[in-house]
């Protein structure tokens, strides 16, 4: 039988949203971001996601084509870097990364327009990055999407599969396994590193607009790259605690990361 996604509203307690969310493995929480909030994103992503090519689909391929990708978006985009540390995000992200006390960091940002005619992605975990791990997984990400437009199951909503957080490496999904994330435009739905998930395929006319922030332990390498990403006078003028979630903080894991940020002598700048 099908697991259906648990759902909950923006002033649930966040132990009861972690209790939903680690049973399942993902969790949809409605109305956490206002309709100016996801235009305001829409606004100053328009122009990357212009000249980000959909491309045409190759099967052989992890991301399916017709799809626009933008990513550095804690660069591009001061509504989502707002939105980085929402305190839904602060308190789910402290209860599933931050049970050692230790730091955690973005692991990744990418706006997703998941476009007409694009196909079902390739079911994963955001915790292969680490393979290094055998299934079922540590807690190592936690995975959060934006839903600029309302999310449906025809219009690309995010595949999931309840449960498979917990599954060992021999056991494969069943379509009757996989739901697909419906939720209305400024929802985030918030799922586990070891759960098995794809972006859902598009048979409508319109674009599906998601945003990605996934989260992961400090002591890991971020995937994606923020010391290239942002220039560093930018991410040093930041608040320390979105240094700190940002990955240029230092001491992860006793003393990871740790850098001079006066200027480097004899560099031009
Ligand atoms: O777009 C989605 O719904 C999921 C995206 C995803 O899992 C990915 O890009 O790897």
């Amino acid at each position: 039988m099908t697991a259906a996604i648990p759902t909950c509203g923006p002033d649930t307690g966040p132990d009861e949203m972690f209790d939903l969310l680690s049973d399942a493995g993902c969790l949809v929480v409605r109305e956490l971001a206002t309709t100016e909030q996801m235009a305001a994103v829409r606004a100053e992503l328009a122009d990357h996601v212009a000249a980000a090519p959909a491309g045409e689909d190759d099967p052989a391929e992890f991301y399916p084509g017709k799809t626009h990708r933008v990513v550095a978006l804690m660069h591009r985009s001061e509504t989502m870097r707002g939105l980085l540390m929402h305190p839904t995000v602060e308190a789910l992200g402290d209860r599933h990364l931050g049970t050692d006390g230790g730091p955690w960091t973005l692991n990744v940002s990418a706006a997703l327009e998941v476009g007409p005619g694009a196909r079902d992605q390739v079911l994963h975990r955001e915790e292969d990055l680490y393979p290094f791990f055998e299934l079922p997984r540590p807690n190592l990400i936690l995975a959060s999407m934006w839903a600029v437009t309302d999310f449906t199951a025809d219009n690309g909503g995010t595949q999931l599969v309840p449960g498979s957080h917990r599954w060992g490496a021999d056991r494969q999904a069943t379509p009757d396994e996989i739901v697909r994330a419906e939720m209305p435009a400024g929802s985030v739905l918030f799922w586990l590193g070891g759960t098995l998930h794809g972006a859902g395929a598009n048979v409508t006319d319109g674009w599906r607009y998601g945003v990605i922030l996934t989260y992961n332990l400090g002591w890991l390498r971020q995937e994606e790259n923020q010391g290239v990403s942002m220039p560093l006078g930018d991410a040093l003028a930041l608040p320390a605690e979105m240094q700190e979630r940002l990955g240029f903080g230092m001491n992860y894991g006793g003393g990871l990361g740790f850098y001079d940020p006066r200027p480097v002598l004899g560099a031009d700048s």
